[in-house]
């Protein structure tokens, strides 16, 4: 496998002018310490004129990577690369795949680094922190009725997959429906970020305040900026408000058999899993080296009083600029203490002691969520055998 990806680099160099600039060591691939995943423009901006190393050193342009965005970058001696996917589910599949699959590269030491912004739930965090994720969950990937075509039995229009209401188990299943990373390496990785300074606004600090409540319910929305070890949903829809906050709170319960702890919504990075871990299959990637860090630039659900459209439209939250900076300030304790710690520990990697994968147990091992691997392939593959109706025939 290495001697054909290597000679497949050999050839795409010598064959054509695919890089905007070629790696100088021909022979090698290129095989990142660390590859930082980014999803638009600021989030990747935010690591680019910093003191401790040059993104920009390299740029190497990969047919398949975004029209917007169509350069991976990397420093001057390849240690640490860079992606960006483009926003959304469909641009991180995309990208990723484009990536993790190319032959320029040697992928199997890599730590891969999903750095960006999200909106968070106050329950869990206030804006400026920077979350690290156990679990990712895609929480969207659901039937949906308006709420307005249904009677009080239910209290958000997202019925699971195969299921009649909310809150039950879906029985079809795409395989997607949740990841689990390395609790171990988060635990590194969040006390490598919890050595930073995290930066904050004056705005964010007398917006936190609208959170205080008698039961203290939002408490965790009050207080300054921090690291926190909780997880994240994936969904394309951008959504806001104490229904839907409340709904994919609850999601995230049910599909990961209660473990997981929505804290944090984003919307790429089940796709970036689901490639890493197709990937891994073929032993392009290592599963056991990813890390999910999201930084809290707004808030899911409004304070108490606030209307859902005034949270996501028109409020002044101030968490945007400290989350886009605290990407950087918090993420490069986490490429540094890996660098730093390379010989020591992260070449030989991280052994995670928690079930790593995904719903299929693709990867080996027994997933401590969803229904057990013989019955996820049952679900996710032989739905044609059942004569359930409808709902069952209409998937896509
Ligand atoms: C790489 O691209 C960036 C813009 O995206 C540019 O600023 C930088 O100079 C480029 N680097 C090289 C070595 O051409
Ligand atoms: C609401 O609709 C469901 C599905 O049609 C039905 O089973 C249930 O009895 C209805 N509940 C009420 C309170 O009308
Ligand atoms: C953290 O940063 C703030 C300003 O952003 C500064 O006032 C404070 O002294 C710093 N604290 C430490 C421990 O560096
Ligand atoms: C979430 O679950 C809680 C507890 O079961 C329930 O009270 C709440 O209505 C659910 N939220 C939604 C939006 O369905
Ligand atoms: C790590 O090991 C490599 C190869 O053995 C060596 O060249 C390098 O100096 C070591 N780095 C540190 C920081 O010890
Ligand atoms: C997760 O919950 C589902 C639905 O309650 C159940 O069928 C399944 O056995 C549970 N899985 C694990 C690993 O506990
Ligand atoms: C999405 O990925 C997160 C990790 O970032 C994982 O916790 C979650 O279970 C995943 N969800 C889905 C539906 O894939």
């Amino acid at each position: 496998m290495q001697l054909t990806r290597t000679l497949a680099a050999s050839l795409l160099f010598a064959g054509s002018a695919l890089c905007a600039e070629a790696p100088s060591t021909h022979k090698a691939l290129i095989a990142p310490k660390v590859f930082i995943v980014s999803m638009f423009e600021p989030e990747a901006q935010a690591w680019w004129n910093i003191p401790e190393f040059n993104l920009l050193a390299h740029n190497i342009t990969i047919p398949g990577l975004s029209p917007i965005f169509p350069d991976v970058h990397c420093t001057e001696d390849y240690e640490v690369c860079q992606l960006i996917t483009g926003e959304s589910e469909i641009n991180a599949a995309a990208t990723v795949t484009t990536v993790a699959f190319s032959p320029l590269f040697d992928f199997t030491q890599t730590y891969w680094f999903v750095a960006g912004i999200a909106g968070v739930n106050p329950k869990k965090v206030t804006t400026g922190s920077a979350t690290f994720a156990r679990y990712a969950v895609q929480v969207a990937l659901q039937y949906e009725i308006d709420i307005r075509e249904l009677n009080s039995s239910y209290t958000t229009g997202y019925i699971p997959q195969g299921a009649d209401y909310p809150g039950q188990y879906p029985t079809n299943i795409y395989g997607t429906e949740v990841f689990e990373v390395n609790s171990e390496l988060r635990t590194i990785a969040a006390d490598f970020a919890r050595k930073a300074n995290l930066s904050d606004s004056t705005t964010a600090q007398a917006y936190r305040p609208r959170y205080k409540t008698p039961s203290g319910k939002y408490k965790a929305a009050t207080l300054p900026p921090s690291i926190v070890e909780c997880d994240v949903a994936t969904s394309d829809v951008y959504y806001s408000g104490n229904i839907l906050g409340s709904a994919f709170e609850n999601t995230t319960k049910v599909l990961t058999n209660g473990t997981g702890d929505y804290c944090a919504s984003a919307q790429e990075d089940n796709a970036t899993l689901e490639v890493l871990l197709r990937a891994a299959v073929h032993k392009l990637t290592d599963f056991s080296r990813i890390i999910v860090m999201r930084t809290a630039s707004d808030f899911d659900r409004p304070y108490p009083g606030a209307s859902a459209t005034y949270n996501l439209l028109y409020s002044e939250q101030g968490g945007f600029e400290p989350a886009l900076k605290n990407l950087y300030v918090a993420g490069i304790k986490v490429v540094e203490g890996i660098i730093d710690g390379w010989n020591a520990t992260f070449a030989e990697g991280v052994k995670p002691t928690n079930y790593i994968g995904d719903i299929f147990g693709t990867l080996g091992g027994t997933p401590d969520f969803g229904p057990g691997r013989k019955q996820a392939l049952i679900d996710g593959g032989a739905y044609k055998k059942r004569s359930i109706p409808n709902r069952l025939q209409r998937r896509g």
